[in-house]
């Protein structure tokens, strides 16, 4: 495990909100269900590491006075448009066919989400899922429409496609392209990530380019609400890596959030969600290349993580501290 240390302090002052009876009354229980404790700063997490200028970009964003979605956006945006990651955005590894399609969502803690799907030649998703979340009445949009929806809002076609990725293309033509694609130690990385400011609010943001050699078309977990990422103030937030297939089956990180709900602590209800996955379908662990992992973050600050083979990392932000912390697993 690296450990980091994080000079800056923060403090955010939030505005007080105006809930109606039966919200204020759901919010004790809630709060009594976490023993009363409601966390005191901010918590930034996120699957992999990306370096500390992930979770860094957060905290400043909502030092600056800036919302937990500018925050959350912020943050991811720094692996879209990095070249070296062969699994996010830009750079990212292409379909067999050679296109690099790009998924992602964005959502906050009252429910407010966008999504993009099957979206090509541009640099952020994670932005257009958030115009999608402020500018429209859908949730999602998907390929063509969500490109020219992008084009309209100003965002510029770019050749997504690195010299580095176009070579991997080539040599996995030559050397894989009759085996299956699939999820594995190689080819992770999807950026998954939740925050929470100090009182409680959370929002959260998942992006990638999806499964390496993926057939066209193909979208994965990370850019569905429910599968890839959820977030609820009353209860908290999850988000998911590795093989999305897997992970919709199960609506993964709905169903984390729900296990909270229900009292179980982030780092069993990770750990439950992959049980689940394995329960209904445990040729899974047959396989070799099998990936799955979960990352968890509950109101009171605690967070959870849990992937099924060892090599999960993830990063945190807690108590004005980065670390990158190795997740629980269940098989090696
Ligand atoms: C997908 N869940 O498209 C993504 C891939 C991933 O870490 O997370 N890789 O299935």
């Amino acid at each position: 495990m690296k450990r980091r240390s994080f000079i800056k302090s923060t403090s955010l002052v939030g505005a007080a909100t105006l809930l109606p009876a039966s919200a204020l009354a759901a919010r004790r229980l809630v709060e009594q269900d976490l023993g009363g404790v409601v966390n005191t700063g901010p918590v930034v997490l996120s699957t992999w590491d990306f370096g500390r200028a992930v979770p860094e970009a957060a905290i400043k964003t909502l030092h600056l006075g800036g919302s937990l979605i500018d925050a959350v956006e912020n943050a991811v945006k720094i692996p879209e448009s990095d070249p070296q990651v062969t699994s996010v955005g830009y750079g990212g590894y292409p379909d067999r066919e050679g296109r690099v399609t790009l998924d992602a969502c964005i959502m906050d803690g009252n429910g407010n989400c966008g999504s993009v799907v099957f979206l090509e030649h541009i640099m952020h998703p994670v932005s257009v899922a958030r115009l999608v979340m402020e500018k429209t009445e859908h949730v999602m949009l998907a390929g063509e429409g969500a490109l020219q929806f992008a084009l309209k809002h100003g965002f510029r076609k770019r050749q997504l496609l690195t010299e580095q990725a176009a070579a991997a293309f080539k040599e996995w033509l030559k050397t894989s392209r009759n085996k299956k694609a699939g999820v594995d130690k190689t080819n992770h990385d999807t950026i998954g990530l939740l925050a929470m400011d100090g009182k409680g609010n959370m929002a959260g943001a998942c992006t990638t380019s999806g499964m390496a050699w993926k057939i066209r078309g193909r979208v994965g977990d990370s850019p569905l609400i429910g599968a890839g990422l959820y977030v609820d103030n009353d209860v908290g937030a999850a988000t998911a890596t590795g093989l999305g297939e897997a992970v919709i089956k199960v609506a993964g990180s709905f169903l984390i959030v729900e296990l909270m709900r229900n009292g179980k602590s982030p780092q069993a209800a990770c750990r439950l969600a992959l049980e689940r996955i394995l329960h209904k379908q445990p040729h899974y662990a047959e396989r070799n290349d099998f990936l799955a992992g979960f990352i968890a973050l509950r109101r009171d600050g605690e967070v959870g993580a849990c992937s099924y083979r060892k090599g999960l990392q993830y990063t945190l932000f807690k108590d004005s501290a980065i670390r990158v912390v190795d997740a629980e697993f269940i098989a090696t």
